[in-house]
């Protein structure tokens, strides 16, 4: 749990590197791939993960600059550098406007009282989510998967071990 701005902000920069290193690895090509046939995109989903966090911020008090179109999903040049930027700005502008006490002030988050704290562990799970469903989808586009919370499957081949099953 964030008990000061700082602990959340330390938080954040640690999974916003991890997911950079997902986005990082998206190509133009694997942008249309879909879980079934109705479904969202690879790209659809990247860009929604990123595009969300200047309106989930800014919704929440932390004004955050927003993407140049939500609703178009770029290259994957831009998804990443977008997301670089977006994740910076998101902690210096938490940096900026809150105070250690604002993590447990409260206010009106979907339909009911939430801390500043829970909000914002919202948007990582949010976020963290989004990836795990993009891993896949990318795991189905053929691209390889960097390590996220261990190593992919990648990583235990440069250990010369098979994944653990
Ligand atoms: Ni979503």
């Amino acid at each position: 749990m964030y008990v000061t701005v700082e602990d959340f902000i330390v938080e954040w920069n640690k999974e916003a590197a991890l997911t950079q290193r997902v986005l990082d690895g998206l190509t133009d090509e694997a942008l249309g791939q879909q879980v079934y046939s109705e479904g969202r995109t690879l790209g659809r989903i990247a860009w929604h993960l990123v595009a969300n966090i200047p309106e989930y911020l800014t919704e929440f008090g932390v004004p955050t600059a927003g993407v140049r179109d939500p609703d178009e999903v770029p290259s994957a040049r831009e998804i990443a550098d977008t997301f670089r930027t977006v994740a910076a700005e998101a902690a210096e502008s938490l940096g900026k406007h809150w105070t250690d006490d604002s993590p447990k002030q409260t206010q009106q988050a979907f339909g009911r009282t939430e801390t500043n704290a829970m909000i914002l562990m919202g948007l990582i799970k949010h976020i963290v989510h989004h990836r795990g469903q993009a891993t896949v989808l990318m795991r189905q586009a053929g691209l390889p998967i960097p390590a996220v919370y261990g190593p992919s499957k990648e990583g235990w081949a440069q250990f010369g071990r098979t994944p653990p099953l």
